[in-house]
């Protein structure tokens, strides 16, 4: 997993609405619209996620915290309406506080996991495959229909993989390529997905991309035109300057808000999910 830098997220608190303007004129929807895609989640859930206190816990194992991370999930939380704080105090002095406070979820994140947790119904969710729905939700609203469309993934990994299976899902071919082709592999045979034995092959297969690898300058200006659409959860950002510069409004990308959007999406759809389902035995 990608440790971000206090640079990368630096200023993610103070260009919220900015953002969520540009997702608006990307996508015809904002941040909260997007992740409740992702999350499969009926409208319904708009409400869902303010009922109760989210604790967001500062982590000092490892590498330990990265400045402003913290505060700007808290941030991304708040923008999606719901009632989130920051722990005085990191680690477990933290979960206690968390507890105490009548917290009712709780998000974390060590070098290996990031994760948001919900206490009353066990419900978990992770950020890599919660990222790649989000962004996938965000291609597919920008794309429109994709039935019979192709769309090549960059990077099998967890969030390309999970991307993959949501816009397969949205009607899309698929074209994988990973530089580590065990990574692709599970998807030569599957239906409605080829894997492409080269970045060339890949590029050259569709004008939607959804690039998820850990390399720079994945995509060039002279693989992108007007019809060009990229989303881009990979950090650092896997489209070159030129194509940034020149097609910067059809290339959907940031470091942590789409991602964690996501993530409080699809805890509220589990939890009530099994809450539903306990009072449904009950009753
Ligand atoms: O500040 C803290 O609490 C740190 N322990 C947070 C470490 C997060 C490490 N993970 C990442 O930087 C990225 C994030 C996008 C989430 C997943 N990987």
């Amino acid at each position: 997993m990608t440790r971000l830098r206090e640079e990368d997220i630096a200023g993610i608190e103070a260009r919220l609405v900015r953002h969520d303007a540009e997702l608006r004129r990307q996508t015809g929807a904002g941040l909260r619209d997007i992740a409740l895609c992702a999350a499969s989640a009926p409208r319904r859930f708009a409400r869902q996620l303010q009922d109760r206190p989210v604790a967001v816990l500062p982590v000092t194992t490892g590498q330990g915290i990265i400045g402003g991370f913290s505060e700007s999930v808290r941030g991304i939380l708040a923008f999606l309406g719901m009632d989130a704080f920051v722990t005085q105090r990191p680690d477990v002095a933290g979960l206690v506080e968390a507890v105490e406070s009548g917290a009712g979820q709780v998000f974390l994140a060590d070098d290996d996991t990031c994760t948001m947790l919900d206490f009353a119904s066990h419900a978990t969710v992770e950020n890599s495959a919660a990222t790649g729905r989000g962004f996938a939700a965000a291609l597919a609203l920008a794309a429109g229909d994709l039935r019979g469309r192709t769309v090549t993934v960059l990077g099998a990994g967890i969030v390309g993989r999970s991307a993959a299976a949501y816009l397969r899902d949205c009607g899309a071919d698929l074209v994988l390529y990973d530089t580590d082709e065990t990574r692709t592999a599970p998807f030569s045979h599957r239906p409605h997905f080829a894997v492409a034995r080269s970045l060339r092959e890949a590029l050259d297969a569709s004008n939607l991309y959804f690039e998820a690898t850990t390399a720079r300058g994945t995509i060039d200006v002279s693989d992108m035109d007007e019809e060009t659409l990229v989303a881009a959860p990979g950090i650092p950002l896997g489209v070159t300057d030129a194509a940034l510069a020149r097609y910067g409004a059809h290339i959907i990308h940031d470091p942590l808000e789409l991602g964690v959007a996501a993530m409080a999406c699809e805890l509220q759809v589990a939890a009530a999910g099994v809450l539903f389902d306990e009072n449904k035995k009950i009753g």
